[in-house]
């Protein structure tokens, strides 16, 4: 039987430790501490050699966890899981798999992070745990949650500044592009805080849309710590995230990449990329970073709904002005609360559905084919009939969007907005 070297030392003296050689005995304490407690079990969907390869992995960390044979092992399950995550569908690929992938970034993390590791290590560990969290499954209590907080924490106390990498701006700079003129007579409805009862009479029942005003005034997200690009780098700087990029997700040369929060910033929000071309728009983020999670509340209304809280999916929307998602509608209620920023939005009813010439294909039937503000109407005749309410969201707004209300948004601003989806 092995056991981590040092963890039973109890009388290790960790003031007189450097910080990131503290962080590997914090590390060690939500490991199982011994070989033998760390049971670990797959489904026959994995087969024999590559468990082996991974219970090799586990045995090299409690044996020689500083031996370049524990990240070389790690390398291996992550690189196999790999090409079973990406071949196929993701709707196809087995969970396991997935657990599989998480474990190798776990044994991957403990290597790098063992002993007195450099930050640079550090930040490729963080790196690592995030690359489980959004590909993996949840392993070991969403122990790769609990990994990724130790990091960051640690990062932050060995570079003595609440970031993981300085910060580049003072607050959000806010560059506008010309102002849409609302016509008073499509402008969606405005009202504070209606009772439940009124809500659901008036704008639930009968599926309109309204922007409720002065519901999210208390979220952390405005008074505690404001939402800015140096809280946000501050929270959040050295994870790394999917984002889109492209005009709009339509287009054919849109991809996705990962990169980091603060390498987003730096490019596409104050940097040289053409603004409007990278967009953090994700469902992942809230879970992935709690601390953002804690600055928001889930709207009292969505109670009215017959899912339970945690059906309700919650998705971050972070770009520069000028982010367009084009014309399209959504299986679920919505409610957008926008925090920094301001944006355009344009919606139409489902009756208006065939005058909005959805794209023919599976993948896109819920998005139209139109360029809402350049439409062209040679191709598109019917479009002009549709229809339509418009709207400036402020923050503060929280603009409830009636389930398969076809949606069309561009930011006038930086913009942070939030959205529910419940049903
Ligand atoms: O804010 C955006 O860009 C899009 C929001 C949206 O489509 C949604 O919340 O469903």
């Amino acid at each position: 039987m092995y056991t981590i070297s040092l963890l039973n030392q109890k009388s290790v003296d960790l003031q007189n430790l450097p910080t990131l050689a503290q962080m590997w005995i914090e590390v060690r304490t939500i490991l199982p501490s011994t070989v033998d407690d760390f049971i670990i079990e797959f489904s026959e969907t994995i087969e024999p050699s590559v468990l082996k390869v991974l219970e090799l992995a586990r045995d090299h960390l409690y044996s020689r966890p500083d031996c370049p044979a524990s990240a070389e092992t790690a390398q291996i399950v992550i690189d196999y899981s790999w090409e079973k995550l990406n071949t196929g569908t993701w709707r196809d690929v087995d969970k396991e798999w997935r657990r599989m992938y998480s474990y190798g970034c776990l044994f991957k993390v403990l290597s790098l992070c063992n002993g007195d590791p450099s930050q640079t290590k550090v930040k490729e560990a963080i790196k690592t745990c995030d690359m489980g969290l959004l590909m993996g499954a949840a392993i070991m209590d969403n122990i790769l949650q609990r990994l990724v907080c130790i990091l960051k924490n640690t990062m932050k106390l060995s570079t003595n500044v609440e970031k993981c990498e300085e910060p580049r701006s003072k607050k959000m700079k806010q560059e506008r592009v010309s102002e849409p003129v609302i016509n008073p007579a499509q402008a969606v409805p405005r009202i504070q805080c209606p009772s439940l009862e009124r809500f659901r009479s008036d704008f639930l029942d009968p599926q309109k849309p309204v922007i409720i005003e002065r519901i999210i005034d208390h979220w952390p997200a405005f008074t505690e710590h404001p939402w800015s690009i140096d809280y946000l780098r501050s929270v959040a700087g050295c994870r790394t995230v999917p984002i889109e990029v492209g005009s709009k997700y339509t287009d054919e040369e849109w991809s996705q990449k990962l990169i980091t929060v603060n390498e987003f910033i730096d490019s596409y929000i104050l940097g040289t990329e053409a603004k409007g071309v990278g967009y953090l728009a994700q469902h992942q983020l809230f879970d992935q970073i709690p601390e953002l999670k804690e600055d928001i509340r889930i709207p009292d209304y969505c109670c009215l709904g017959e899912g339970d809280e945690d059906d309700i999916t919650i998705n971050a929307w972070f770009g520069p002005v000028g982010t367009v998602s084009p014309l399209h509608q959504d299986p679920q209620q919505n409610f957008l609360a926008q925090v920094v920023g301001r944006k355009y939005i344009r919606l139409y009813s489902p009756e208006e559905t065939e005058n909005l010439y959805p794209h023919e294909s599976q993948l896109l039937h819920n998005t139209s084919q139109v360029e809402v503000e350049n439409p062209d109407l040679v191709k598109f005749p019917e479009f002009h009939k549709a229809s339509y309410e418009e709207c400036v969201l402020q923050p503060g707004d929280v603009l409830f969007i009636p389930v398969q209300h076809w949606h069309y948004v561009r930011s006038l601003e930086l913009s942070f907005s939030v959205s529910f989806w419940w049903s």
